[in-house]
This record gives C-alpha cells, sequence and structure tokens, in this order.
C-alpha cells in the first residue's frame, strides 16, 4: 500500500484534537463549578489546623473587609492567599481551591473546617462566634437596624455586581475598578487569561480581561461598553455617597450608627480602600464635609492598616500611580452629577 503523506497528516491531526478535546472536558469536569449557598456550612469539612481559616486575596474588596472584621475582633487566623488573575494567575479556579469553594470566588472563612461563603455573611457569623460580639454589633435594635441595613449597601450582591451598581455602593465598586484591573492585567500573559475563557463559571469576566489586556489601559477607558460601566458606576457611587452623608448626619457620627464603629462601617472602609486605590477620592468625597470626615477617621483605626494596608499588592500600587498619572488626560468622568 503507498504511503499517504497528506492522509498520515490528516490521521494525526485528527487524533491530537481528539485528544485535546477528551483533555480539555476531563479537566472542565475536574474544575466543576457552582454557586453556593451563602453562609456556615455545617455539611461540608474540610482539612484545617487552626480554629479560623481564610482563603484570601490581597487585593479583593470582599477579603479585605473580612480581614478588618478579624482584626477588630483581634482573631487570629491562618491566612491561605489565593490567587485571582488580576494578581497573578486563576488559582480560584484551580483544582484545590474549587474543593474549598466550588463558586471559585474568595473571600471563604473556615470555622473549625466549616466554610462560610459570601463575605457579609462572614461578618455576622465571627459576630456571633466571639465572646464579645457588642464590639461590633450594636445592642439596640433601632441601631442593629441601621447596622443591617448599611451591612447591605455596603455588600456585593448578586452573581455579578457590575450589573446592578445602583443597588448597594459595594456593587457600585467593581465598575470603578475596571481602571485597575486593566493596568493590571496588562502584565499578565494572554495564556493565563485564557485559562478563564476555558474554566471559569462567569465567562464575561474572563472575556473583559481578555479585552483590557489586548487594548491596553488609555484604550481601554476609551471602549464604549467600559466608558459605560465606569460613569454608571461612579454616578451610582456617587448616590450612595449622598446617603452616607445623609445617614452620618442622621446618626450624629462620627460613624454610621452614631457612637458606634460597627459591622457597617467595615464594609463602607473597605469600598473607600478600593476608592482610593482606583484614585475616585478626589470625585466622590469632595462637598461632602461628613463622608471626607468619616473617611480620615476610617484611616485612623488601626485595623484599616491590618485589614487593607498591610496586604498592599505591589501590581496594584502600581496601577493606583499609573491612573493618578491618567487623571488629568480627560478619559476619567470629572463632573459627576450632584
Ligand atoms: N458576594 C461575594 C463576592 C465574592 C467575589 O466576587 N469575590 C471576588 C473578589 S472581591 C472574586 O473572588 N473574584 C474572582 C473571580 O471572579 O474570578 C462575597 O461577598 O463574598
Amino acid at each position: 500500500m503507498p504511503f499517504d503523506v497528506t492522509t498520515v497528516g490528516i490521521g494525526v491531526l485528527l487524533t491530537l484534537t481528539l485528544l485535546g478535546v477528551t483533555l480539555f472536558l476531563r479537566e472542565r469536569a475536574l474544575r466543576k463549578t457552582q454557586v453556593m449557598q451563602p453562609g456556615f456550612q455545617p455539611q461540608i469539612r474540610l482539612p484545617y489546623t487552626d480554629e479560623w481559616t481564610l482563603y484570601h486575596n490581597p487585593f479583593s474588596l470582599c477579603s479585605k473587609k473580612i480581614r478588618v472584621c478579624l482584626a477588630e475582633y483581634d482573631v487570629s487566623y491562618d491566612s491561605v492567599a489565593i490567587d485571582l488573575i488580576e494578581t497573578g494567575s486563576y488559582q480560584n479556579i484551580s483544582r484545590e481551591f474549587l474543593k474549598v469553594n466550588p463558586g471559585a470566588t474568595v473571600p471563604v472563612l473556615l470555622h473549625n473546617g466549616h466554610p462560610i461563603y459570601e463575605s457579609h455573611e462572614q461578618l455576622t457569623y465571627v459576630a456571633s462566634r466571639v465572646d464579645d460580639a457588642r464590639v461590633l454589633v450594636p445592642q439596640d435594635a433601632a441601631s442593629r437596624k441601621v447596622m443591617d441595613e448599611w451591612v447591605r449597601k455596603t455588600s456585593l450582591l448578586g452573581d455579578d455586581p457590575i450589573d446592578s451598581p445602583e443597588e448597594t455602593a459595594g456593587n457600585a465598586a467593581p465598575g470603578l475598578t475596571l481602571p485597575i484591573f486593566a493596568s493590571m492585567v496588562a502584565k499578565i500573559p494572554v495564556f493565563k487569561i485564557i485559562e478563564g475563557l476555558l474554566f471559569h463559571r462567569i465567562k464575561r469576566r474572563a472575556v473583559f480581561f481578555l479585552l483590557m489586556k489586548l487594548a491596553g489601559l488609555a484604550k481601554t477607558l476609551t471602549l464604549k461598553p467600559v466608558s459605560a460601566i465606569i460613569n454608571r458606576s461612579a454616578k451610582a457611587m456617587s448616590a450612595h455617597l449622598d446617603d452616607l452623608e445623609q445617614q452620618l448626619s442622621d446618626s450624629g457620627g462620627p460613624w454610621i450608627c452614631g457612637d458606634q464603629f460597627t459591622l457597617a462601617d467595615v464594609g463602607m472602609m473597605v469600598v473607600f480602600d478600593r476608592l482610593r486605590e482606583g484614585d475616585w477620592l478626589h470625585l466622590l468625597t469632595r462637598d461632602r464635609p461628613a463622608v471626607e470626615g468619616y473617611w480620615s477617621a476610617l484611616q485612623r483605626r488601626p485595623s484599616y492598616a491590618k485589614g487593607c494596608l498591610d496586604f498592599a499588592h505591589p501590581a496594584v500600587v502600581a496601577a493606583t500611580t499609573e491612573l493618578a498619572g491618567l487623571k488629568h488626560t480627560g478619559l476619567w468622568p470629572s463632573d459627576l452629577p450632584r
């Protein structure tokens, strides 16, 4: 039988394709993701050494929130840092991490090996387990109600919060983070982002990262879908800060519930820290004297350093500097509605 190079070539190609598809499907099955029930999971038990274990990322807003809460309560914990694509790689969709959270997000807090999903649930769970919850939770019902309302207002709610910035100040943060993301992903190799396209539960996030990577920071800021999200989020954040200005005046300050610093202020602290990182504060605190004073008071709390500043990631520091350099280029919305 004559040796046909073309036929052999096609055969090899088909075999390799089949092998590639099989490996991909197998890997996808091993990295199965799913949305998890919020709160404490008594039925799941993971290996642990310390009473408290925190899987978190230095840059993640929700991770900062639980770190600040643990610092306020002086709770020590076993710290497990997990990379997200913006800080270097998709460790949150690795097989190992998906065993901890099939939802593929951080933070995950373990209490004696049982995970608690969703950072706002983690705050109230920690408060319910420490000796003196009162440190961050008011005892009178009216203040408690205000606190709960503002914990919600600072939370990231829903599967893709960027779609509903009007809902909470937490949800307005991811849109305002897009410029930081764009600056950070510029340094991440494309193949690492493609891993997200293949295995991330929310493909749109990976697509956004890839687009930002390919476009670069300055161009990204001019892309219509990106600038639409940024402008909408900036307007929404502006409205949330108006509510905060009002609340601080109603409560008499210095905190959301008045005299007592609570879980609500923990939530707000990390939203402000994100605004700082994205170089948004100059736009958002101006003409809001109570908010401005509040931000100064937040920065003086030791927990701000322990939960936020001490975890400064070099890539975020570089992004903040880059964004500050762009401030006068007209790429930034400078006339937010009052
Ligand atoms: N609602 C969740 C949000 C969790 C979340 O989206 N975390 C982000 C970081 S702040 C994350 O893990 N992103 C990774 C990704 O989507 O790839 C919470 O409050 O814990």
